[in-house]
This record gives C-alpha cells, sequence and structure tokens, in this order.
C-alpha cells in the first residue's frame, strides 16, 4: 500500500491534508490527462503522422521532418534547416482581429542559434501582398515572440510592430509555450507562467492565404532549427492562464484523447478504435438500434463484433448474440423489439 493510500484512508481533516500534501511531494501521483480546451480550431500531436485530430486540417512532413519521443507519445523532429510539416492554407487557420492560443511543447537539442527559428507560421510572401502579412510564434535568438503584423515582412517602423516576446534562457529541456491574444494584449506563457504581455492600440489585418509552416516559415523554408516540437494546437479563444497551467502540469498525460470521437477518453476508453456507427448495423440489414456507447468506451456494434470475431460458424454467432442482446435487454440498454430486431438483423447475415 502506498503512503498516498494509507494516509487517505486512515485521517481526515488537516491532518490528511498535510500528509496528503507531503505524499504528494514525495510519491509522484500517476498524473493524468485534461479534457482538452473548448474552441479548438487545430490540434496536431505529431503521434506518428502530422494530422489534425480536431479541425481536419492535416499536415505533412517535407525536406527530412520526421518524429521521435515527444512529452505526450510522438514529436515532430526537425533536424536540417528546411525540415517543415507544412499545413495547407485553411480560412480557419488565420485569426483575423479575434482572439487565439497557439501553444506547443518545444525542445531544442541544440540552443546557441541567433537567427529566428519557427515553431508556427502562417505568413504569405506572395509580392502581391506585400507589405506580407502573417503571423509566428517564433525565436529570434533568445527572444520568444509572438507576432500577428499586416507587414510581418519588409522594412520600416511599423513592421512587425504588433508583438509581444520576452528574454528567455534556452536550453535543452522540454518547455511549454504558448502565445495568446486577448482583446489588443498579446500574451507569452513559458512553462504554464505568464513571461510577457504587451496591449496595443489597435489591430492589424494579418489574414493570408498561405500555408501554415509548422517548425519552419512555408515561404522561405529557412528558418528551421534542431528541435523538437509536441502537441501543437490553435484555437479561436484566449485560454485564461489557468487552462495553460493545466496544459503544462499534466505533463506527459496531455489533453485528453479520443481516438475514435466516441465521448470516451482513451485513457479511459476499453474500445479505442470503436465502430461508432449511428445505429447497429450486421452484415448490412440496418437494425435502427442506436449504437449507445457505454462507460467504458465499447458501443453496441463493438460488443457484436466481438461475436463476429468468436464465432466458428452461423449459429455460434446466433446464440453468442442473443445471450448479449438478452443481457441489454435485462440492463434496459435496449427494449425487447430491439433485441428482436438485432436477432433478425443476425439471423440473416452471411457471418461467419
Ligand atoms: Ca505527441
Ligand atoms: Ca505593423
Ligand atoms: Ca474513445
Ligand atoms: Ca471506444
Amino acid at each position: 500500500m502506498t503512503h498516498a493510500k494509507r494516509t487517505g484512508y486512515f485521517l481526515s481533516g488537516l491532518a490528511f491534508t498535510f500528509l496528503n500534501f507531503v505524499s504528494y511531494a514525495m510519491v509522484q501521483p500517476p498524473q493524468t490527462c485534461v479534457p482538452p480546451p473548448s474552441s479548438m480550431v487545430s490540434w496536431w500531436p505529431g503521434d506518428g503522422d502530422a494530422n489534425d485530430i480536431t479541425g481536419g486540417n492535416h499536415g505533412t512532413l517535407q525536406n527530412g521532418a520526421t518524429f521521435a519521443a515527444g512529452v505526450v507519445g510522438q514529436s515532430f523532429s526537425f533536424v536540417g534547416s528546411d525540415d517543415i510539416v507544412r499545413v495547407p492554407h485553411s480560412f480557419n487557420l488565420n485569426v483575423g482581429t479575434g482572439d487565439v492560443t497557439i501553444d506547443a511543447w518545444m525542445q531544442f537539442s541544440d540552443p546557441r542559434f541567433t537567427n529566428d527559428r519557427v515553431i508556427m507560421m502562417k505568413f504569405s510572401t506572395n509580392p502581391s501582398d506585400a507589405p506580407f502579412p502573417g503571423y509566428t510564434v517564433r525565436w529570434l535568438g533568445d527572444k520568444l515572440q509572438f507576432i500577428i503584423d499586416s507587414e510581418l515582412g519588409g522594412v520600416g517602423p511599423s513592421v512587425q510592430d504588433k508583438k509581444v516576446e520576452a528574454t528567455i534562457t534556452r536550453d535543452i529541456n522540454w518547455h511549454h509555450v504558448a502565445a495568446v491574444r486577448r482583446g489588443l494584449t498579446m500574451e507569452l506563457y513559458y512553462d504554464g507562467v505568464l513571461v510577457a504581455s504587451a496591449t496595443h492600440s489597435t489591430l492589424e489585418d494579418a489574414d493570408n492565404t498561405a500555408d501554415v509552416g509548422i517548425g519552419n516559415n512555408v515561404g522561405e523554408a529557412d528558418n528551421g532549427f534542431p528541435s523538437l516540437i509536441d502537441e501543437l494546437e490553435f484555437l479561436n479563444r484566449a485560454l485564461i492562464a489557468g487552462e495553460i497551467a493545466a496544459i503544462y502540469n499534466a505533463g506527459s498525460a496531455g489533453k485528453c484523447k479520443d481516438a475514435d470521437s466516441d465521448g470516451v477518453p482513451d485513457n479511459q476508453d476499453n474500445c479505442p478504435n470503436s465502430i461508432v456507427n449511428p445505429t447497429v448495423v450486421i452484415g448490412g440489414c440496418d437494425s435502427k438500434v442506436l449504437n449507445a456507447v457505454s462507460p467504458n468506451g465499447c458501443t453496441l456494434s463493438d460488443r457484436i463484433q466481438q461475436c463476429v470475431a468468436t464465432a466458428q460458424n452461423h449459429g455460434q454467432f446466433l446464440s453468442c448474440v442473443a445471450h448479449l442482446t438478452n443481457e441489454l435487454k435485462r440492463d434496459g440498454v435496449i427494449t425487447g423489439q430491439q433485441e428482436g430486431t438485432i436477432q433478425s438483423c443476425a439471423a440473416q447475415a452471411n457471418i461467419p
């Protein structure tokens, strides 16, 4: 029995609180994932592909970008200066004049650079778009910067004036970076803590039709750096400080993922790749019975699929389905009529 459990069992009130705090410090509790924040537009976990698991803004790895061990599962890995994850333009990746949050875990393989190095950037280099609107979360030497500007390129006093920046001592450890625009104020968070903010009198229109670069500048593809970027997300909302700290504190547990989109997070889902048809369909026969999800993350269709997978012959399949539907009727999940419909579909099906 762990110390934490013992104190929790025998003590209460202040004594419990104090001892629980001590045991927390002594025994690292298992970290649990945090629910993903609302209003997320895109989320690139970097877990073996460049897919956006929230909004479908899928990217592709180019010029040698690959994967490595990340904070939460795998991360994107950039080695050469041209490595990039490129995401096709989508209007919902523009920031308009609204609030926005961009955050990710990142690690430098070698932090001794002095040039500009991109975490995420949407920047038009089309000459017809001069002076080049766009936004970027990037490093410029030891300055972490977030810029949303109608003149991200070019020269002059108005170039890149809508920004916030923080000077940070770089190292080779993993750090969480969050860039927020909240009304007229731009903020930077490092490891869950606000490190810089700047309030401007106006906003500039930085919208464009350029692709998004993760780890590099799409237009020039020369602003990469040996680094890892993990769990990058883009939201059209300003996360509050507590939400950013929660993501940081979740550490390797990360934001809860739901691979099969059945509403049950992966870490509580006994069937992580559920069949999520709206109704129970057996061998092409639609029973019209709602394909309900149980709290353990398994759908009715998953459980029928178990009968398909284990039956040696049609008789065994029917017997398995009968047993299952009996149980579901007993538990009030389906009605007697629905039991009949499912069994009838099973009987007609050419299974196995
Ligand atoms: Ca990841
Ligand atoms: Ca400007
Ligand atoms: Ca799930
Ligand atoms: Ca599931």
